[in-house]
């Protein structure tokens, strides 16, 4: 389905990129749940290679070995753990479902959980278990290419039937697939996970993935209205040009609008300027917000694997990617998901696979949080920095809300009002914004969340006077760190 079940009030997730289950746990309870995120993104659950060359790249959990829950994040007891904790904090848990395929051809050893696999033409997953013939045939009807992989996107039937870079891949319209993979999702959800990030998608066949949607559980009760369905959400990388399209899987769930993080890492990056969002949406030819799930950048693009390329923004560049995050919170198309990332040496554009900051068997390091708030030792906890972090109050106080009174000065320096919610304004000209402009709100004072945050003395940053005709007056110097202002109903002092 395309609800995310969120507790009522909540609108935003965000991907903890490669964190071990009980930090999750503790995050949720110390941070997630009191700033009022929905949900989080886990990494793969399940059992995987551990690849040693290169040494343990975060792709290593891109393989799976089993479906049992021992994986580099944690063990079956510590993910169960997790679950309840965030659940009783009102933090979701979506798990990342890569069902595609097994692990890359050609291999043998043992998995995360200690589990025998080979790879090889043994195609033997004894853990699930799985043989030959659940894998897709190559050289066959079904997949024409000699090597087995995917050479031309151009020619669905290869897409998905083939092995997208030497993964071996399954063959999902077996019903013994289909119900190893359900029972392994249903695993999940009796646990009480609220959805599905559904790996490769673009990879398997629409009515295979329908298939495998409709076997399975309601959600848990304990956590759950009755009768509640699992969140899907497909990633599906369509930016045009290929036969395969994003809307042949929104039927089932929503879909990873791609095409977003690329217009706006453009737009922000000035190959056109802001003005020009001014119908950003559905009016650029995306998903109709309803089916997308949108984001600035993710584990792949973020790293040069997937797509967008150079224009994706990433914490590399952080003085755009607040501004963007908090354009993104507080636009109204799609749901959002956040980033959370670690640096790797030589990034942005080199040693793209290095795996999360570990010791020197590759146990994945807790994540340390400093006294400011923001998290030490590689971890960059993009969703803890103020400017991001505040904005996700800002959209769970606007959702719902249209969008009005959009200004904008025919360059970089727009503003928009969310309802009589929320007002913001950003400034990428390289000179001053200085403007008197509607916010829509409520006279009052209020507490700027990108410049400050709310206390109980008032607001440590720049506090907003809005007069009794919704008028501010509102500056923002481009030399600023942050050229951004966000005022909303909850924010006022
Ligand atoms: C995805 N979405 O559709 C993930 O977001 C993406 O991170 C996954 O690829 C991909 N699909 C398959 O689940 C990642 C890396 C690949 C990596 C793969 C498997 O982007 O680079 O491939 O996970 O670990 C690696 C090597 C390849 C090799 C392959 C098989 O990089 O050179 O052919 O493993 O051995
Ligand atoms: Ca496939």
């Amino acid at each position: 389905q395309h609800d995310p079940n969120c507790w009522a009030g909540r609108h935003v997730i965000v991907h903890l990129f490669e964190w071990k289950w009980t930090d999750i746990a503790a995050e949720c309870e110390r941070y997630l749940g009191p700033k009022g995120f929905c949900g989080v993104q886990v990494s793969p659950a399940n059992e995987h290679r551990v690849v040693t060359d290169p040494f343990r790249p975060w792709w290593e959990r891109y393989q799976p070995v089993g479906y049992n829950l021992n994986s580099r994040s944690g063990n079956d007891g510590e993910f169960k753990d997790m679950v309840s904790r965030c659940n009783n904090v009102g933090v979701r848990i979506y798990v990342d479902a890569v069902i595609n395929h097994m692990a890359g051809a050609g291999m043998s050893g043992t998995g995360s959980g200690g589990s025998y696999f080979d790879s090889g033409s043994a195609l033997s997953f004894p853990s699930v278990p799985f043989g030959p013939s659940d894998f897709n045939c190559c050289n066959c009807a079904g997949c024409s290419t000699s090597g087995c992989n995917i050479e031309n996107y151009g020619d669905v039937n290869q897409v998905r039937n083939c092995r997208l870079v030497g993964l071996t891949d399954l063959a999902l319209g077996n019903e013994y697939v289909r119900g190893k993979v359900a029972d392994f999702l249903n695993y999940c959800i009796d646990i009480g996970v609220a959805g599905f990030r559904v790996d490769a998608s673009k990879h398997m066949w629409p009515g295979d993935m329908q298939n495998i949607a409709g076997r399975l559980n309601n959600l848990n009760g304990a956590y759950f209205n009755s009768g509640a369905r699992p969140f899907i959400f497909q990633e599906v990388i369509d930016l045009g040009g290929e036969p395969i399209k994003g809307t042949e899987y929104t039927g089932i769930g929503r879909v990873t609008e791609f095409n977003y993080g690329g217009h706006l890492g453009r737009a922000f990056r000035k190959q056109f300027s802001l003005s020009s969002l001014s119908n950003f949406g559905e009016g650029w030819g995306m998903l109709s917000s309803g089916n997308a799930v949108v984001f600035i950048d993710n584990h792949d693009n973020q790293r040069g694997h997937g797509a967008g390329g150079a224009d994706i923004l990433t914490f590399y560049v952080d003085k755009w990617y607040k501004m963007a995050n908090a354009f993104m919170l507080a636009h109204e198309y799609g749901f959002t998901r956040l980033m959370s990332s670690y640096s790797w040496d030589g990034g942005p554009s080199s040693n793209d696979w290095i795996g999360p900051p570990s010791d020197g068997s590759g146990n994945t390091n807790y994540v340390p949080i400093n006294e400011d708030g923001t998290c030490g030792d590689r971890w960059m906890c993009e969703h803890r920095w103020r400017q991001i972090g505040n904005m996700v109050a800002f959209r769970n106080a606007v959702t719902g809300q249209g969008t009005n009174d959009w200004w904008d000065n025919g360059n970089n320096q727009i503003a928009f009002a969310r309802g009589n919610k929320g007002f913001i304004a950003i400034n990428n000209d390289d000179y001053n914004m200085d403007e008197w402009l509607q916010t829509g709100l409520p006279s009052g004072d209020y507490c700027d969340v990108i410049s400050g945050d709310v206390t109980e003395n008032g607001c440590t940053g720049t506090t907003v006077s809005v007069d009794g005709n919704g008028f501010a007056s509102v500056f923002l110097s481009s030399q600023s760190t942050d050229p951004v202002l966000a005022i909303h109903e909850n924010s006022k002092v």
